[in-house]
């Protein structure tokens, strides 16, 4: 029937302050849905391994230094680069739980002071998740979990501007969760919009695409 054709996985986007706990969240969703015998990747961006990737870890790592704008447009390409095989991949059936994405894209670069519009305009085109959960965390309780790495951008002045571009960016759409919640409680909420969004696009929801 129609519906098996169009069937497809979901694109799930983590966003989150640092230290909001996004990447041991991906994790244990990642376990869980292979549990239940989902095919299912975890993804994150930055992706560091491609060529693009290095200079925007060698940015990061205070090791390279770019202009805003530049940068911008290689986390960016970074995402461009991966489009396709995100696109074959969801088609394939296959659920991408993806830490970071577009929206961390222009929080953090709208946050050092570039126009937020302008920001948008390279993301548009990209594939719209079909699911965005936001790990909620005031930006001094993410500060006081440490281990902020030393990485560029980790620094509690930083991140509040960050998290007031979140709000500017945050649409209905996305699920909230309280990410001071323990982690179990925060687990559970998750997983339950995950399966949710997924049991919506094995149905056969058509892709869409970002800000355009
Ligand atoms: N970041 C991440 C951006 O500034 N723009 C982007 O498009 C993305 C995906 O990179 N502080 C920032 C947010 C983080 C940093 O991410 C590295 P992570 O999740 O720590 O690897």
């Amino acid at each position: 029937n129609n519906h098996k054709d169009n069937s497809r996985g979901g694109l799930i986007v983590l966003e989150g302050l640092d230290r909001s706990g996004k990447t041991s969240q991906s994790s244990r969703l990642l376990s869980h849905l292979e549990g239940q015998g989902l095919s299912v990747e975890s993804w994150r961006f930055p992706d560091r391994t491609t060529c693009v990737g290095n200079m925007i870890s060698s940015y990061l790592t205070n090791n390279s230094q770019l202009d805003d704008r530049t940068v911008h447009l290689l986390f960016s390409a970074n995402r461009w680069e991966k489009r396709s095989l995100m696109e074959s991949k969801l088609r394939s059936g296959t659920t991408l739980i993806v830490d970071r994405y577009s929206y961390s894209g222009v929080a953090f670069s709208s946050a050092k002071g570039l126009d937020i519009d302008w920001c948008k305009a390279p993301e548009a085109g990209l594939l719209a998740p079909d699911l965005v959960v936001y790990l909620d965390i005031p930006p001094e309780k993410a500060a006081e979990r440490g281990g902020y790495g030393g990485e560029r951008y980790e620094q509690l002045e930083f991140q509040k501007k960050v998290s007031q571009y979140y709000n500017v960016l945050c649409d209905p759409t996305w699920k909230i969760i309280d990410a001071c919640l323990p982690v179990d409680v925060v687990e559970k909420q998750l997983k339950e919009f995950v399966m949710n969004s997924i049991a919506i696009c094995q149905k056969g929801k058509p892709l869409s695409q970002l800000w355009s």
